[in-house]
């Protein structure tokens, strides 16, 4: 009884945090967009329901992807790798950039985790496979939901590096393996590095990544120049750097 109780209990509780999880996603819609968020909710649901949490390919979302819509702002959307959390202060505090996160796909997913199983049409939120362990709903959905946002790049972009790692321009990193590949010269300008040391070897990588006809350039700037501009109200996003 004791086992069968405790069994109960579980599943009543997984069923509670995949509950969240929906609300979660619908109320996020909700604030983004106000419509059509069933329709939204199924189409993301579909990708990893009812499959092996660890064989969820990429392209699952496809029909998510499809079914929102994705709203670029030209000239001001940004790209990060191994920089998440300067580019996401000086955002809040500072409305210069768009990055995927303050889009409809990124922000209704940020910071969540996810996954289904095998012979269930449930959502879990624990037990699920870490970012690296194999082909997981999580990390694809970022992939798939980074490819998109890359592909609707257009104008001058921008990507914020991390100066304070021997390899910036991180081949292993979504935007190095998925985002700049996907830039479009029909539609971007130029890239637009910022980083705290242009001449780091790994850019000349990135240069031979970038598609024929976009423009690169690099801009040196330090971290502290771009927290303080962040917090300093006076100054127009052009001012920062
Ligand atoms: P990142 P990306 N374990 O800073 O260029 C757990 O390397 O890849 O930048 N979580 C991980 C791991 C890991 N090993 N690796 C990555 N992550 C997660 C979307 C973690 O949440 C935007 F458009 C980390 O903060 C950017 O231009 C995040 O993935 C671009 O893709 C980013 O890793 C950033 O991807």
């Amino acid at each position: 009884i004791c086992i069968l109780a405790l069994g109960l209990g579980l599943s009543q509780r997984q069923a509670n945090t995949g509950n969240d999880f929906k609300s979660t996603f619908l109320s996020r819609c909700q604030q983004f967009q106000g419509s059509n968020c069933q329709r939204a909710w199924d189409a993301f649901q579909q990708a990893y329901v009812n499959r092996d949490p660890c064989n969820v390919p990429v392209d699952a979302y496809d029909p998510f992807i499809t079914a929102v819509t994705l709203k670029p702002q030209c000239n001001r959307m940004m790209f990060w790798s191994k920089t998440k959390e300067v580019v996401h202060d000086f955002n809040e505090k500072k409305n210069c950039f768009q990055t995927l996160e303050d889009t409809f796909l990124g922000s209704v997913l940020d910071k969540l985790t996810w996954c289904g199983k095998d012979g269930s049409f449930e959502t879990f939120t624990t037990g699920c496979p870490a970012w690296n362990e194999c082909d997981n709903p999580v990390r694809s959905f970022w992939q798939r939901a980074s490819a998109a946002f890359a592909d609707a790049a257009c104008g001058n972009v921008t990507v914020m590096l991390n100066g304070s790692i021997a390899t910036p321009f991180d081949p292993s990193s979504i935007f190095a393996s998925i985002e700049v590949n996907k830039l479009k010269s029909t539609q971007v300008n130029t890239l637009n590095v910022v980083l705290t040391n242009c001449a780091n070897p790994s850019l000349q990588e990135l240069k031979t990544k970038l598609a024929e006809g976009i423009n690169y350039n690099c801009k040196e700037v330090p971290v502290t120049q771009i927290q303080e501009c962040g917090s300093d109200q006076e100054k127009a996003c052009g001012a920062c750097w």
